[in-house]
């Protein structure tokens, strides 16, 4: 096992504690439980936990429709996911694409997995199954588009909180999407593929999850190198799952996806609840390595 390298530890300055004691203070004038809920317009959903992240749903329940190809521009079409709740008002949106030769059906347990947690979430088909990751980026950025400006489900989502993932060549795609747009708030490729090697100019919070024996796209000729060419002054993570090969997204996994949702609760809601999951560590048996920009905060 290699060991962790941990970055950034020393983030909490004086000027943060100094802060951190303003804004104390200014809670105890505030006072009220509810005042301190407005801190964070974005977050949704109760505090989580391990059980709620590790638990084959979250708290939200979802509702489920497919879109066809024919009625959408830019992508193949997919499948939409959605909280059914209006009662805590727009959600963060999400969308995912599959790799190369597979379809949505090869990821699509993440839909309701990453929908029940308070997002919306399209997976795509993309317009070819052969298409290479930098059409994939395109594909994943005209369907956000299409999902905030035309879906059904437009009037349920925060167009100013997106982000992007995928599968090897669909998360190679996702890195493209995030170096195309960088309003997005978060990317998180899983077992990406990609002929670029450098993602220096990437500033999305980004997640990596690789898998240990992967011999499609090997760590270290792809997460690794993704991973070291975005600059250390971006949120950055790299998930190494301890035993995996290539294809760990296309069956249900636990690591990865309380990872991935506790990335997105970080980055596209804002929440500062979901901190305490970032930074695990090598400890759990899952887990081969983690290197990140550690704390998030
Ligand atoms: C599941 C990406 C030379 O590249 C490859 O052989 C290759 C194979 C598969 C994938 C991929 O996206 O797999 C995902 O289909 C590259």
């Amino acid at each position: 096992m290699r060991s962790p390298t941990p970055i950034r530890s020393t983030a909490r300055t004086l000027a943060g504690l100094v802060l951190t004691g303003i804004l104390a203070a200014g809670a105890v004038v505030a006072g009220s439980p509810a005042a301190q809920a407005a801190d964070n317009p974005y977050e949704r959903g109760p505090a989580p936990t391990n059980a709620s992240l590790e638990a084959s749903r979250g708290p939200f329940a979802t509702s489920s429709y497919s879109v066809s190809s024919l009625s959408v521009t830019g992508f193949g079409g997919g499948t939409i996911y959605y909280p059914t709740s209006t009662s805590e008002g727009t959600f963060g949106a999400v969308a995912i694409s599959p790799g190369y030769t597979a379809r949505w059906s090869s990821l699509s347990w993440l839909g309701p997995r990453i929908a029940s947690h308070g997002f919306v979430v399209i997976g795509i088909e993309t317009n070819s199954i052969f298409d290479q990751p930098d059409s994939r980026g395109r594909q994943l950025l005209a369907a956000l588009d299409y999902l905030v400006d035309r879906s059904s489900v437009r009037t349920r989502i925060d167009g100013a909180r997106l982000a992007v993932a995928g599968h090897s060549m669909g998360g190679g795609g996702s890195l493209e999407a995030a170096s195309d747009r960088p309003s997005l708030q978060a990317a998180v490729p899983l077992a990406p593929w990609n002929l670029d090697k450098s993602w220096s100019e990437l500033r999305v919070p980004t997640l990596i999850v690789g898998g240990e024996y992967d011999s499609i796209a090997s760590v270290s000729s792809h997460s690794e190198p993704f991973y070291n060419s975005i600059p250390a002054s971006a949120e950055k993570a790299y998930l190494e799952l301890n035993g995996e090969d290539h294809f760990f997204p296309q069956t249900t996994n636990t690591p990865m996806a309380k990872q991935a949702v506790a990335w997105l609760k970080r980055f596209v809601d804002n929440d500062t609840r979901y901190e305490q999951f970032l930074c695990p560590g090598p400890s759990g048996l899952a887990i081969e390595e983690y290197r990140d920009t550690c704390p998030h905060a």
